[in-house]
């Protein structure tokens, strides 16, 4: 039982908030699922868990986008912010907040992060010219872009830059470059994946000038206090929904006692997260976030997506044709966390029938028919073990130290390979055992050998909780665990299945995938 009044159980971890300028697409619904698993694995590890995502509502690409379509860019937020909402439901996200960046108490929190950063002197009124892009909503050195041979001027990533000069707002970002360093120093686990943290290491080393802050070339964001030509740059809005959605300023309100807490997004946006924010935060006097940890981007088979090659997957209609939990573990399991990743149809379908239909569904439904059948439709009781009883035990209470060490690193897509490493023991138990055979010649032994099998099968239900938690609760409803027993804490011996147990016959958790006609 965890103890709600201890801070040191907190756990705080949050999505981007998504530009709802367009509809979400699947590379949002990945950062979704994963963080989802994050939030659910240490909810049933016993720590008291916020879990927080929204959407980034402001800026000049929001203020164009409904322009374009001849509606008020509130509207365009509200309707797309839904959809967003939407998916983390049809997900089945368990995020306990939701924030939109337009909402009263988000105005409240930036302007008193941006007055504590004035008070701090790291603010002054300036001017600003450089190249700026629209769809980054960034101003990029000249070294950075390029000049295409139709003449247009372009950063990184494609995206055409205009030339704009305009007064603005600064941050002193260049006196907290060595403060940053120092800090990446002391904590090596702020920033994740390695490649990441490299990268934004040697972007500080290479010198940080100040950042500019505030616009006056359109109006569509938090006014700047004191100021209300100005309104704010964008990222300085959007970072701070992160402690807005714990009351800030307020820090006597209990909900600030989840700050800080662990920042998953992707590698697109790892500098804003891991040297801007931080160095916002520690002008402020705020604590810096425990953990910046960004993940690769979803290739469609290797392919970038993109609208205008038209291979862009809506997550909706991915859900529906494979299944939410299947398309869950796809994720996870497929792609190495903190890496890029590819997917197609046939990639999935192999991995489900592989390791879901074929590997836990298959050895559920085998074990459990069996006791159904041959047990009085009770769970048997448990005799002698023997030593290849006890070894298999063993594997299936040791695996939750392999994968908490995993989760630890954010290695999610290992923590499952080491759950379904348990399926594969379990298949080489029941096929070496043999139990239809003993059924004649030895029914005691049976019994321990389906007793076996089906404790492990509780324990793996148990934990793939976090990324299949409707399919694992059937799974454990088949083998009739009481819903207040299906923490980490019941895992091994302290949960046991109980002999005499009723079980009804298991109806299949997995289907296999058939990949419809051409
Ligand atoms: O950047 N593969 O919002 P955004 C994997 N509002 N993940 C992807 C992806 C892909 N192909 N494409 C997008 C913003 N993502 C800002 C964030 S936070 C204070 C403000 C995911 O709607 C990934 O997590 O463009 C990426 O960081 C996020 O969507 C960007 O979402």
């Amino acid at each position: 039982v965890s103890d709600m009044s201890d801070k040191a159980n907190n756990f705080y971890i949050t999505t981007p908030i998504f530009y709802p300028n367009g509809t979400p697409h699947i590379g949002h619904a990945y950062t979704m699922i994963a963080t989802d698993v994050l939030a659910r694995f240490a909810r049933l590890d016993g720590r008291n868990v916020r879990f927080l995502s929204g959407t980034d509502e402001h800026g000049q690409k929001m203020q164009q986008t409904a322009e374009k379509e001849g509606i008020a860019p509130i509207e365009l937020a509200t309707r797309n912010s839904a959809v967003f909402r939407d998916l983390l439901a049809r997900l089945n996200c368990s995020n306990d907040d939701y924030i939109r960046t337009t909402e009263e108490r988000h105005r409240v929190a930036v302007q008193a992060l941006w007055k504590r950063m004035e008070e701090n002197g790291d603010i002054y009124l300036g001017k600003y010219g450089g190249w700026y892009s629209v769809r980054q909503e960034a101003y990029f050195d000249e070294s950075e872009t390029t000049l295409g041979e139709d003449g247009v001027r372009r950063e990184p990533l494609g995206s055409p830059v205009e030339w704009v000069e305009e007064e603005s707002y600064f941050f002193k970002l260049s006196a907290y470059g060595d403060k940053l360093l120092e800090y990446y120093e002391a904590h090596p686990d702020f920033i994740g994946p390695n490649e990441r943290r490299n990268e934004v290491v040697s972007f500080v080393k290479s010198g940080l000038k100040d950042l500019s802050i505030s616009r006056t070339t359109f109006d569509w964001g938090i006014p700047v206090p004191g100021n209300p030509d100005h309104v704010m740059y964008v990222w300085v809005d959007a970072l701070t929904n992160y402690i807005t959605a714990l009351g800030f300023p307020d820090e006597a309100n209990a909900l600030w006692d989840f700050w800080p807490g662990i920042h998953i997004i992707g590698k697109d946006i790892i500098r804003f997260h891991a040297v801007y924010w931080p160095a916002f935060l520690m002008s402020a006097g705020v604590a810096l976030p425990k953990r910046v940890y960004a993940h690769g981007f979803l290739l469609n088979k290797g392919e970038k997506m993109s609208k205008s090659v038209g291979n862009v997957v809506d997550p909706f209609n991915l859900v529906e044709h494979f299944g939410l939990d299947p398309i869950r573990y796809f994720f996870l399991r497929e792609v190495s966390f903190g890496q890029d990743g590819s997917y197609s149809d046939e990639g999935i379908g192999t991995r489900i029938n592989s390791d879901l239909a074929n590997g836990i569904g298959n050895l559920a439904s085998r074990s459990l028919s069996m006791i159904v059948k041959n047990c009085d439709g009770q769970v048997p009781e448990c005799g002698p073990l023997t030593d290849d009883d006890k070894a298999m035990l063993e594997t299936a209470d040791g695996v939750i130290a392999t994968v908490r060490a995993d989760m630890d690193k954010l290695a999610i897509h290992r923590a499952l390979a080491a759950i379904i490493g348990v399926v594969s023991d379990a298949d080489r138990y029941f096929a070496g055992q043999e139990p239809w055979a003993l059924k004649k010649t030895d029914p005691e032994r049976m019994a321990t050998v389906l007793y076996v099998t089906a404790e492990v099968v509780r324990q793996v239900a148990i934990l793939l909780q976090p990324a299949m938690p409707e399919s694992a609760a059937k799974l454990l409803d088949l083998v009739a665990v009481p819903e207040t027993e299906r923490t980490f804490a019941h895992l091994g011996e302290a949960g046991r299945l109980k002999p005499g147990t009723p079980l009804e016959k298991p109806a299949p958790v997995f289907p296999r995938y058939v990949a419809p006609e051409e």
